[in-house]
């Protein structure tokens, strides 16, 4: 049996070098306690390599998703500095081990939040919202867990792109979600996908990280969930998402 922080040198290890490896629980059973457990000190090494929290993000927030997995409750894993793409930081392909992108929807949080919070509450702790694509990349051999798995390796988080903030509108449902592979058509949701409503999530995440000991703070990056299944990242060189009302954002992978 492999210890906790055994099992977070192994993940980022296979993370830095692009090596998947087989998952754990093919070998060992543990917990979700002890998966978030791993999750921590997988973070904290990247804290000690310079790369600070910027945000969290909520995974398996598709009632279809759920239910492929056997589970009934979302996961939250973290974001850190380096995994944050920009006009000038573009994907580069030789980082990870086999990429998928999704749709996604990201919030800025407006103050700390040190307690769970109902969705009408939590908007009021978000002072802008904006169309985001996450790049999942898991650490294991064929993308293939256990729910402790994927927990423990930070709920697959690889790097994010997040567009121009936006106003917190009343609503967030029903906004067609398109994305592009170098401008070719690839997937196609509505926000209505992410837990019927977004700020849904977001009042998930606010849940899950008071269960979870994961510090909300001011201006961090909440992304609240995909809203079609992820997209394998081939030959593509360019990827861009299109959000009714607000806005696009895209980047380019090297
Ligand atoms: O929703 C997500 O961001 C994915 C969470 C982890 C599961 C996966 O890698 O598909
Ligand atoms: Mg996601």
């Amino acid at each position: 049996m492999t210890s906790i922080s055994e099992k977070a040198s192994i993940l980022h290890r296979a993370a830095r070098n692009q090596t998947p490896v087989a998952q754990f629980s093919l070998s060992e059973n543990y917990n979700l306690e002890s998966a978030y457990q791993v999750q921590h000190e997988l973070i904290q090494l990247r804290q000690e390599e310079g790369f600070p929290i910027v945000g969290i993000k909520m995974g398996f927030t598709s009632h279809a998703k759920m239910k492929q997995m056997g589970v009934n409750d979302m996961i939250i894993g973290q974001l850190t500095s380096d995994m944050q793409l920009s006009k000038s930081k573009p994907l580069v392909k030789a980082d990870c081990c086999h990429p998928r992108a999704e749709p996604e929807i990201a919030f800025r949080l407006s103050t700390d939040i040190h307690e769970p919070l109902t969705a009408n509450e939590a908007i009021n702790h978000v002072d802008g919202v904006a169309a985001a694509i996450e790049i999942i990349d898991s650490r294991y051999e064929n993308f293939k867990f256990s729910l402790e798995d994927v927990v423990a390796d930070n709920c697959s988080s690889c790097a994010f792109m997040v567009g121009q903030w936006c106003d917190v509108p009343l609503g967030l449902n029903g906004l067609d979600m398109k994305m592009s592979f170098d401008g070719q058509y690839e997937a196609e949701g509505s926000s209505d996908a992410i837990l019927d409503n977004p700020f849904e999530a977001l009042a998930a995440a606010t849940r899950l990280a008071h269960r979870h000991n994961i510090k909300l703070k001011k201006g961090m990056i909440v992304l609240a969930g995909a809203s079609t299944a992820a997209s394998f990242i081939k030959e593509t060189s360019s990827v861009k998402l299109k959000v009714d009302g607000l806005g696009e954002t895209s980047f380019t992978i090297v």
